[in-house]
This record gives C-alpha cells, structure tokens and sequence, in this order.
C-alpha cells in the first residue's frame, strides 16, 4: 500500500479529481490511499495566516515554514529529512525542481511507501523547506503554473498507474516496455472508412506478423516526426 499525503492551500482543489478512472480502481483495491490536508490546520495564530513578506522586500507573499514543517513532521514522522523512514518521500513541487520523468516516476511507484507532496504558491516557499524537508524537488515542465496543485495531480497519476495491479491484468505494462522511447502507433477502430478516410488495410488483414511490424514502423516514423528528440 503506498500513502500520499498532500499538503496544500486548496484541499477542495483535489476533492472529485481522484474519484475516477485508473486511480478509483487503485483506490478501491486498496493499493493507494491519498488524502489532501489543508495546511492552514497547522497553524497556531487565530487567522491561520500561511504566508508573509518576503524578507529584502519584493512582490508577493512567502509560504511560511512552521505550517510545513509540523505537518511534515506530523506525516513523515520527523522534521529532518536524514531522519525520515527509506521508504518515505517529502516532494516540493516547484519550478526549479527537476522535470518530473517516467524514470522518477517508476523510482517512486518501486520504492516509496509514503509520499508527502508540498504545492507551493504565492512567489515561493521559505528556503529551509527545501534545505531541511525535502527528498526531491520535481517541476512538471518548462511553463508556470500557478501553484503546485496541478503538478501534484500530474505527479500522483504518473505514479499510481505503476503500481502493479493497478491497470487491468493485460493492458499496457508490456506494450510500454516494448515500445519504451517510442510515440504509440496510430490506432482505429470502427468504421473502416469513414468519409473516405480509410484504416490502412494492414490492420484489417489478420495477418499479426504484418500487423506488428507495421505498428513499429509507424511507430517509428511518428517518433521521428513529432518528437525526434526522444530517439537520441
Ligand atoms: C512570480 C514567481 N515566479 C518567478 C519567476 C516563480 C514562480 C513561483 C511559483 C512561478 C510559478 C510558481 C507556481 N508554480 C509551481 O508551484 C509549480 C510549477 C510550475 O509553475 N511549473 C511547472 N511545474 C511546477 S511544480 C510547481
């Protein structure tokens, strides 16, 4: 069973968003539980202000550290990250973390037991979240986003979908690793001409020799197409 627990200004945000597809099914077999807390509960004064002036002056509010650092301490069982569990993550999403990966994703569904997610906001988090909580800082992209949230969901998908038992018994666990690098082939289904636009008759043949090598090669030739940088 692996643990996420989101740490966030906006639990309402994740509210339905887990409710469907690939993630209810891993929910519902009890392979995954995720639960978004809200990180004003972790704060002592009346308003339960999460944020402040940044010290130097500049634009916009800074996430402050207690909140984050007693719920981490509440989920990860210490506020040190040398003295986390080994099968314990604390993830920053944030815009200079490192652009999250199938690769990091398959670290994480292998390895983690309990991952703690942090959605920044505002202009930032307070430097010694990063310094003294954090195991890995993982951005989804090269574009802003407006806080973590969204990149905490792209994350948990990623994962989740690795767990074994979590896509249906046949599906795509195999076809992934045989065309590992690759953009998927193009797909049809019924009709087989459909305002004169017709599935290649390959496909219709039955002969599954044929059928498999011209899926590699479109394949292939998609990949060199639309995103040649994956075959070097
Ligand atoms: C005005 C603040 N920006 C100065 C360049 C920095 C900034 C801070 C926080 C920009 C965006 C955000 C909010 N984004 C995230 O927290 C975030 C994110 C993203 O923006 N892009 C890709 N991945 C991620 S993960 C978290």
């Amino acid at each position: 069973m692996l643990r996420f627990d989101i740490i966030t200004i906006f639990p309402e945000f994740f509210r339905e968003i887990f409710d469907y597809g690939i993630i209810r099914r891993a929910r519902a077999a009890g392979l995954v539980e995720i639960e978004a807390h809200d990180l004003r509960g972790w704060t002592a004064d009346k308003h339960h202000v999460v944020d402040d002036r940044p010290f130097g002056g500049g634009d916009g509010m800074v996430l402050k550290p207690e909140p984050i650092f007693a719920a981490v301490e509440q989920f990860a069982g210490a506020a040190r990250r040398e003295d986390y569990g080994a099968q314990t993550r604390v993830i920053l999403l944030s815009p200079q973390g490192r652009v999250l990966t199938q690769s990091l994703a398959g670290d994480l569904s292998k390895n983690a037991k309990h991952i703690v997610l942090i959605c920044g906001r505002y202009e930032g988090v307070d430097e010694r979240v990063a310094e003294a909580l954090v195991t890995d800082e993982v951005s989804i992209g090269d574009y802003i986003l407006s806080g973590g949230e969204p990149a905490a969901i792209v994350l948990l998908d990623a994962v989740v979908r690795l767990l074994p038992g979590a896509l249906g018994s046949e599906t795509s666990a195999v076809n992934e690793s045989f065309s590992e690098g690759l953009l998927d082939c193009p797909q049809y289904t019924r009709p087989p001409d459909f305002h004169g636009m017709r599935v290649p008759d390959v496909l219709l043949s039955g002969n599954h020799g044929e059928i498999a090598r011209w899926r590699r090669e479109a394949a292939l030739d998609k990949t060199r197409r639309k995103r040649p940088d994956l075959l070097k």
